[in-house]
């Protein structure tokens, strides 16, 4: 007997490519979500508030007057946007467009030649290539495909997984890897100064050479037949300590500054830095992790190639560094190792109840209460781990690997997945 149930494609890419005018319901996102999402293409052009850039030219300049003004420029975006485009950042263009067509050679590839790199998160493993499953939270996906992999240190990337076409793919993404370490070194050190600190100290904070560990995610677009409707990454922010982004100058990158989506521009030859979680933590809200998104369109692919810098999971305990914090202006995080503060942007996306909506939303939206959203936060968390903990028990496989990956550092970009669609449907109301 011929079943009557289509099977739906799992990869976005083999939806897109069948020719459907209408994207599946599970596409679709709340209207609450949708606001600001006019053509990107036009919402590129707009003016208004931008995206900082700034010029790492000057940054180890012998002058230190020419010197300190570049570090400025560095602080004044991270505390005032936590989002920049970098240029000048020392990274070759060269090395930079290899990675690229490597990465853009891959997903050139049919499905079934990506399939062999498929990822099995039933069992909690995210690294390889995947596309969000439907979570019991709100069963809302998203518009893209990803290759998903440790770049760095050496000793923990696992190269067997890695893509074996084209064969530059190796060598170009290990040599971009090192010198985003490197890079992320150098800004890390700006940051320690900006904040009073020594030089090292970020750096060391968050697990100096050996710990810090470099997550690749290739987040692949297609061309989406309704991109009014959808979104290619749901709103979040980064838990990394940075994020360093590179894309196909197809825009869609977009950023929640002062109550409103802002589209990036597509700035040639820079990479787009965002500050995570993890320094805004450590930096008592100092410098700012930003909420953003990533939006489709009708017309091209578009692709990016994010690297997450994470302390380890479980041997830092993440808090305001003393220095950071004053009478007047006192912890605003509780103490919580990366794990758990995965867990809990993860409990923070699971929770139903309205007030606790609210209360996420004010993190983002009005930092002087701040400090009250996290007491309030920390009363009720021993009462919503056991609700997180049942929810993963007993729902989709997608959570259940969400849960296991607490215990894996390859875990971030669940916790994206999971976290956020319920932040842009609040600062909508
Ligand atoms: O595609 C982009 O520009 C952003 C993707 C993103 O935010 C992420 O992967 O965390
Ligand atoms: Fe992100």
């Amino acid at each position: 007997m011929v079943s009557a149930v289509v099977p739906t494609p799992s990869r976005v890419e083999s939806l897109a490519k069948s020719g459907i005018q209408a994207i599946p319901k599970e596409y679709v996102r709340p209207q609450e979500e949708l606001n600001g999402m006019g053509n990107i293409f036009e919402e590129e052009k707009k003016g208004g508030p931008q995206v900082p850039t700034i010029d790492l030219k000057q940054i180890d300049s012998e002058d230190n007057e020419i010197r300190e003004r570049c570090h400025q420029e560095l602080k004044k975006a991270a505390m005032e946007w936590g989002v920049m485009h970098l240029v000048n950042h020392g990274i070759s263009d060269e090395l930079i467009d290899r990675v690229k067509v490597a990465g853009g050679t891959f997903f050139d590839l049919p499905v079934e030649e990506k399939e062999k790199y498929a990822n099995d998160q039933t069992s909690g493993n995210v690294q390889g290539y995947g596309s969000k499953l439907a979570n019991s939270a709100s069963g809302q996906l998203e518009w893209e495909d990803y290759f998903f992999h440790c770049v760095f240190p050496e000793d923990k990337h696992d190269l067997a997984i890695w893509p074996k076409t084209p064969t530059d793919y190796i060598p170009a993404t290990s040599e971009y890897a090192k010198q985003i370490r490197n890079l992320a070194t150098k800004i890390l050190a700006v940051l320690s100064i900006g904040l009073g600190l020594e030089e090292g100290r970020l750096e060391k904070e968050v697990g100096g050479m050996e710990d810090l560990l470099l997550q690749m995610k290739i987040n692949y677009y297609p061309k989406c037949p309704q991109p009014e409707l959808a979104l290619g990454v749901e709103a979040h922010t980064d838990v990394s300590a940075l994020t360093f982004i590179l894309h196909n100058m197809v825009p869609g990158l977009q950023l929640f500054y002062e109550g409103k989506w802002v589209t990036a521009k597509c700035v040639p030859n820079s990479i787009i830095m965002h500050i995570g979680d993890t320094l805004e933590i450590l930096s008592n809200g100092k410098y700012k992790s930003i909420l953003h998104r990533g939006v489709v369109n009708k017309e091209k692919v578009r692709i990016s190639w994010a690297i997450f810098c994470e302390p380890p999971k479980d041997k830092i305990i993440l808090k305001p560094l003393p220095e950071t914090v004053t009478d007047a202006d006192p912890p605003r995080f509780p103490p919580r190792t990366f794990a758990q503060h995965m867990a809990h942007e993860l409990f923070k996306k699971d929770d139903h109840d309205a007030a606790d909506h609210k209360v996420y939303k004010k993190d983002y939206q009005d930092s002087a209460t701040e400090q009250k959203v996290f007491k309030k936060d920390d009363q009720d968390s021993a009462g919503k781990q056991k609700a997180v903990n049942k929810d993963n028990q007993d729902s989709a496989p997608e959570q259940k690997a969400v849960k296991k990956d607490e215990q894996d550092a390859a875990a971030e970009h669940k916790v994206f997945e999971n976290d956020n669609q319920d932040i842009a449907a609040e600062e909508s109301k």
